[in-house]
């Protein structure tokens, strides 16, 4: 888990994908790639919107991916180009300071918060010259990650064209931080399985210190990704940072509560470790402190004992400057028993006990539940797809990744994967001509994929 991330020697004409890119690259610049370097997506299996809030989370990568060719030079200038016409050519030069507009996410202020985290590491200025293509398989905006993915790999392209070199470890703590230049305040999972996956393998990923363990999966049932084909982009709404926001509120409330000292503590799991509680013991406190009613920001401010002024400044981001009131028992309470179903899930998975499938199933099913009513994270078209995912045989079925939009993750007992597939794709695709135009890349089964890496032409 120390190393770096992997070089592997590839014959690029013997993969479509990549020998496409290599051409899009030759015609792009009329030269041929250094180098190429991906980075993957991922599925959350159970554990959503507490990995900002301190608690572990269990995704695992997944087979789709951001994917660059490279070349290095001394133009002094980076150049990115996209395989998707859809997003539009960028260069930046490597003597000017990397500045991301939080205001107007391009898709290149993805790539240049990658940039940005290795060139801050290192101290490198200026930067060597880079030319880029960049070609994605995740879906965008659907909770599969792909926002980390261009973070990733941007940041693993910087470290090999600058002659560098990081921990896997070390590379998804800069890239988490470096991501937040966007402007949402992520808390570290999708980089952080994007650089530890390993094939096969879904992952338990702890913060503070970061690590990923193994989790064994069951044999006898598979993963299915669904989309419901709306997307939320992240950066360019509030909904995320709100959560973040109502989260560390929380985190102040209970700390106050219990006469613990406010300015140490930020997240939900800050509280728990200072009184020593269980997750039940955490969830007995919301109900005794935390109101079911929304929290205005004067009721906030006078309970703190803080200012109008401290509260924007301390406890706001930029873009939730204009919420007015927060639901900070609902959003406390998600947290705790959310925390709790994840260690419940991998110790499943340890034990397997007989009703093995049955118990993951459920907790898949009450995390997507308290997603939907404590957190307000899913949307009706989630909910929709949800229901239809469980009445066409899978165990289990809830929202995946930020939500209010984007992808459900159900699990499947192997042999019913083909009528479920048969059955949702009836349900909800077919009826809806956009949702059938895009059916093919929204609704497949999902096997544990491999972390990121560096390809070498053979
Ligand atoms: P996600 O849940 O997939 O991480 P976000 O809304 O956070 O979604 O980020 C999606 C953004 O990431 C897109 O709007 C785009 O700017 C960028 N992005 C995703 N995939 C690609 C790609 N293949 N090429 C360029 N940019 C991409
Ligand atoms: P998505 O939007 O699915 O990539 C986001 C956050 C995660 C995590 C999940 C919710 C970023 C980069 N990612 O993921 O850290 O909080 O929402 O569990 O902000």
């Amino acid at each position: 888990m120390d190393e770096s991330p992997p070089k592997i020697k590839a014959v690029i004409c013997a993969d479509g994908r990549l020998q496409n890119v290599k051409n899009t690259f030759e015609t792009k610049y009329g030269e041929s790639p250094l180098f190429f370097a991906y980075a993957p997506g991922r599925v959350n299996l159970i554990g959503e919107h507490i990995d900002y809030c301190g608690y572990s989370v269990l995704p695992m990568a997944i087979e789709q991916n951001v994917l660059a060719a490279v070349s290095v030079n001394n133009s002094g200038t980076i150049v990115l180009s996209n395989t998707n016409p859809q997003y539009k050519d960028f260069s930046v030069s490597c003597s000017e300071d990397i500045v991301i507009d939080r205001e107007n996410p391009m898709w290149h202020y993805y790539f240049l918060c990658g940039v940005k985290g290795i060139q801050e590491k290192f101290g490198i200025t200026p930067l060597v010259g880079m030319s880029c293509v960049i070609d994605g398989t995740i879906p965008p905006s659907s909770g599969l990650s792909s926002s980390s993915a261009l973070v990733c790999c941007a940041g693993l392209v910087t470290m090999e064209a600058n002659q560098k070199s990081l921990p896997k470890v070390e590379l998804a703590e800069i890239c988490t931080k470096c991501e937040r230049y966007i402007g949402t305040e992520g808390g570290g999972m999708d980089q952080s399985i994007s650089y530890l996956a390993e094939r096969g393998m879904a992952k338990l990923i702890e913060f503070q210190p970061l690590r990923a363990t193994d989790v064994k999966l069951p044999d006898e049932a598979v993963f299915v990704i669904s989309n419901c084909c709306v997307e939320v982009n992240k950066a360019a709404s509030s909904h995320y940072n709100i959560r973040v926001v109502e989260c560390r509120i929380a985190t102040k409330m209970l700390a106050r509560a219990r006469k613990l000292d406010l300015s140490k503590l930020l997240r939900l799991a800050d509280v728990q470790t200072e009184l020593k509680a269980s997750l039940k013991q955490m969830l007995a406190l919301v109900e005794e402190v935390l109101h079911p009613e929304p929290y205005s920001r004067e009721e906030i401010c006078r309970l703190l004992e803080i200012t109008a002024e401290q509260f924007s400044t301390e406890l706001l981001s930029t873009n939730t400057q204009h919420v007015t009131h927060f639901r900070l028992h609902q959003r406390a309470r998600h947290v705790y028993g959310e925390a709790d179903r994840v260690l419940q899930f991998k110790s499943v998975c340890e034990s397997q006990p007989d009703e093995f499938i049955q118990l993951l199933g459920e907790l898949m099913n009450q995390s997507h539940a308290s997603c939907r009513d404590l957190y307000e994270c899913s949307c009706p078209e989630l909910d929709q797809l949800v229901d239809i995912c469980l009445s066409s045989g899978a165990v289990g079925s809830r929202l995946t990744g930020a939500g209010w939009g984007g992808c459900a993750v159900s699990m499947v007992p192997c042999e019913k994967v083909e009528t479920f597939l048969q059955a949702v794709r009836e349900a909800y695709y077919l009826p809806d001509p956009r949702r059938a135009a895009m059916e093919k890349q929204s609704l497949f089964v999902s096997k544990p994929g491999g972390g990121a890496a560096v390809l070498l032409e053979e």
